[in-house]
């Protein structure tokens, strides 16, 4: 299935009917008077989080979604039938932008949750309702509103708990496809992922969610690379983790160029815990092992994890790091949100 994180859309709501204009003409009734119906509502247009969806890509085929007019109001008092809503379907974590691209209009993170994108008009008052004491045959009605209509975007942020970072070659994809059941790319050379993945790891009978990103490069916040746009979705993981190739050139290095994208990008990113690790110590001898680590502790100011993704050393107990760190956060986030009113001295 192919990947898209971003969508520009039309949507549009329907017109209201028209009210209508109509007289009660019957045999030996005279004065029938007024009995025109009312319009009916134009639909609604709505945005629906749904499961089951990870790409915005429905919406590359289509992009103007218009709900149904109102039926206009007919004589004998019937009122116009509603038109019908259009649902457009997202995945969790899609925030809908207005048209500068920028104001957040909805942030939609859970199944069920939907959004009004567009009121439908409301139908026109038919003539039965315009008739007063003094005026007993109104040949006045109303028309419908029009419905509402804008141009949104859609932007998806992949909601993962943990995302893997680093440059090209990191071993990233490889930590993804050996801890969960997803099938990344995987291939020595640079760029093999074009978009995230997700997987779902299991460790000690609790999961959470994995996120792969395409590598950076120096100059990735300058679009160096596939650039950095990739990094939104790391934006909402609570913790990250960061591959450095041990068989790189010098891993302090790799390490700094990898943080300064991270900063340059912003969004919090810099500020999140991060867990270094230096990758693929299968393939290193026992004295470039004890180099590289060393650089890299010398550059990230602490011990980093050793490990191999093919061989797994390392790898359970870099899970085990990231439960922790994403329970307690969860756990923090939980205490934030409870009331504090049950707090007694
Ligand atoms: N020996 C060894 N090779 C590894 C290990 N992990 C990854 N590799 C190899 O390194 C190469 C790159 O791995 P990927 O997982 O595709 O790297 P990536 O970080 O996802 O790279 P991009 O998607 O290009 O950013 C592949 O040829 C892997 O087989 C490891 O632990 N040990
Ligand atoms: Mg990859």
């Amino acid at each position: 299935m192919k990947f898209l994180d971003q969508a520009k859309i039309y949507v549009k709501a329907g017109d209201g009917g028209a009210g209508a204009v109509s007289f009660r003409r019957e045999k030996f009734i005279e004065f029938g008077g007024p009995d025109g119906g009312d319009g009916g509502r134009g639909g609604d247009v709505w945005a629906h989080c749904v499961e089951g969806l990870n790409t915005l890509i429905d919406y590359r085929y289509q992009q103007h979604f218009k709900a149904q007019k109102g039926v206009h109001g007919m004589g004998r008092n019937r009122t116009g039938a509603s038109g019908e809503d259009v649902i457009l379907k997202v995945p969790v974590g899609t925030q809908i932008l207005d048209e500068d691209g920028e104001t957040v209009l909805a942030d939609l993170v859970e199944v069920g949750q939907r959004v009004l994108l567009c009121k439908g008009g409301n139908g026109g008052f038919g003539n039965a309702h315009f008739t007063t004491s003094t005026n007993r045959a109104p040949r006045r009605a109303n028309p419908g509103l029009e419905g509402e209509e804008r141009w949104i975007w859609l932007r998806l942020k992949l909601i993962a708990d943990a995302g893997l970072v680093g440059l090209p070659n990191a071993g990233k994809s490889t930590f993804l496809a050996a801890t969960t059941a997803a099938k990344p790319k995987i291939a020595d050379y640079p760029f093999t992922t074009l978009h995230p993945g997700l997987g779902v790891v299991r460790v000690d009978e609790r999961e959470f969610v994995l996120a792969d990103i395409p590598g950076l490069i120096e100059g990735a916040h300058e679009g160096a690379g596939i650039g950095d746009r990739f990094l939104g979705h790391v934006e909402r993981c609570r913790v990250l983790l960061h591959l450095v190739e041990g068989t790189s050139e010098h891993a302090g290095k790799a390490y700094k160029t990898v943080r300064g994208e991270l900063e340059a990008y912003g969004h919090g990113l810099e500020d999140k815990p991060e867990i270094v690790a230096l990758s693929k110590a299968d393939a290193l001898d026992p004295e470039t092992l004890k180099t590289q680590k060393e650089r890299l502790r010398r550059a990230c100011g602490r011990t980093p994890l050793v490990l191999s993704a093919v061989s797994g050393t390392g790898v359970e107990t870099a899970l085990r790091l990231i439960l922790a760190e994403v329970s307690e956060l969860a756990a923090e986030e939980r205490e934030e949100a409870a009331p504090a009113a049950e707090w007694r001295p």
